[in-house]
């Protein structure tokens, strides 16, 4: 075996030897026990308005409301041409939102652990990231087609990761066709049928579709000894008023195409429910309401399901994922990325790099245009 591989079930190295090049994705690597991934509580949560203005509160937050009939035949391409406000998703916001939330709420996050630790560390926790990046990682051992950049930098002993857009995606962004560009609303207008501002009311479908706005909640776990705090956009929540407390009352909404042969069945479960679980089942939402739609975006039907069910439903699949083998893949990028970046320095930036069938690389860039830690977040954190 290459000694600059990093072999996540190797022999352990001695504490000085420099850290290796590469992280293998191979699955067999990661295919072992499910490791510690500790139930995730919500420390906190913030809205985004229509304006993308942050607010430290749920005035975002959405309550479900079961569509009346299981067939709702509801149009998911109303409103495109008139009612539609889309977010400007050239702006690359990177971690500011969640930044922002931190300096607003850092009592509520230096813990009991940090006041014993040997080696203090400014937030108590290991790594400050989005849930969206997790995600990607997670199903990293499965992914053929969209490989990714993550920016890391250390500070104060913590991990920040933030993604860069890949060439590949600006070019499918810049180049999407007028159909697909439709297409990506028609997940929101779901949520907008489905979904009213409060306990008491009802989804106004005739109102605009604004995806500026964002409810999103902020977590804490740990998987296995990597301490994280991430927040993901939570699209709404269970009315009923006795539901349990977030983040097990959020419901996350999907859409689908209909499945109406085997193969169609057989690839929604090995690839759409790969990523609808990663996705849910980081920070904890226990359900999916995913609505069934036609071409012409009708939707069909309505399901729900259930996250702890999902490896089961996929069990009878061949070829299938497995949860195991995403976990551990994440935990062994984690742990390659600590043994990496060990320069705490707000200018440097570590920018891993995958590419579907190689091996995870980095590079190093010190004040580059990589880096991403906003000056009022740096000095506010240093000071
Ligand atoms: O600037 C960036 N590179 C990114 C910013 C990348 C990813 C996310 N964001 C930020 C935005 O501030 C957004 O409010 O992400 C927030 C959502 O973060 P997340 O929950 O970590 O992202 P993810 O799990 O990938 O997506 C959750 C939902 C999506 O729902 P579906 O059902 O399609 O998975 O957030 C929306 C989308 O509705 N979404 C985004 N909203 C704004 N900017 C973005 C995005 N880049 N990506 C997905
Ligand atoms: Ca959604």
């Amino acid at each position: 075996r290459p000694g600059q591989n990093h072999h996540p079930a190797g022999p352990s190295t001695p504490p000085s030897s420099p850290p290796t090049q590469s992280l293998s994705i191979q699955r067999q690597l990661y295919e072992r026990d499910f490791p510690l991934y500790k139930q995730p509580v919500e420390v906190g949560h913030f809205s985004l308005d229509s304006e993308r203005r942050f607010f430290n509160d749920a005035r975002q937050l959405r309550y479900y409301v079961e569509p009346e009939k299981s067939c709702p035949n509801f149009d998911l391409r109303d409103g495109y041409r008139g009612r539609f406000v889309k977010r400007d998703d050239r702006v690359k916001e990177k971690l500011d939102h969640i930044l922002r939330w931190i300096l607003a709420n850092r009592s509520k996050l230096q813990s009991k652990d940090t006041a014993a630790s040997s080696s203090p560390c400014a937030l108590g926790v290991d790594i400050v990231t989005w849930r969206g990046h997790l995600t990607k990682l997670l199903t990293t051992p499965y992914e053929t087609r969209e490989g990714w950049l993550l920016a890391v930098t250390r500070m104060g002993g913590t991990l920040y990761i933030s993604e860069v857009e890949t060439e590949a995606a600006r070019r499918d962004r810049e180049n999407r066709t007028e159909r697909h560009e439709e297409m990506m609303y028609w997940g929101y207008k779901f949520e907008q049928y489905t979904c009213a501002d409060d306990a008491q009311s009802l989804p106004d479908p005739g109102g605009v579709v604004n995806t500026n706005e964002a409810f999103c909640t902020v977590v804490q776990t740990r998987l296995a000894e990597h301490r994280l705090l991430f927040s993901g956009e939570v699209d709404c929540r269970d009315k009923d008023p006795k539901a349990p407390s977030p983040p097990a009352n959020y419901i996350e909404m999907k859409t689908s195409l209909e499945i109406s042969t085997p193969k169609q069945r057989s690839n929604f479960h090995r690839f759409k429910l790969l990523k609808w679980w990663a996705q849910s089942f980081l920070p904890g939402v226990p359900r999916i309401v995913a609505g069934f739609r036609d071409h012409d975006g009708v939707v069909v039907s309505v399901e729900t399901y259930h996250i702890s069910k999902i490896s089961q439903l996929i069990k009878n699949e061949t070829n299938c994922w497995k949860p195991t083998v995403c976990m551990n893949f994440c935990c062994e990028f984690l742990s390659f990325v600590k043994s990496v970046v060990t320069e705490d320095d707000p200018r440097v930036v570590h920018l891993f790099s995958w590419d579907p069938h190689r091996d995870v690389t980095y590079s190093i860039h010190r004040d580059s245009q990589y880096s991403f830690l906003p000056d009022w977040y740096v000095r506010e954190m240093t000071s």
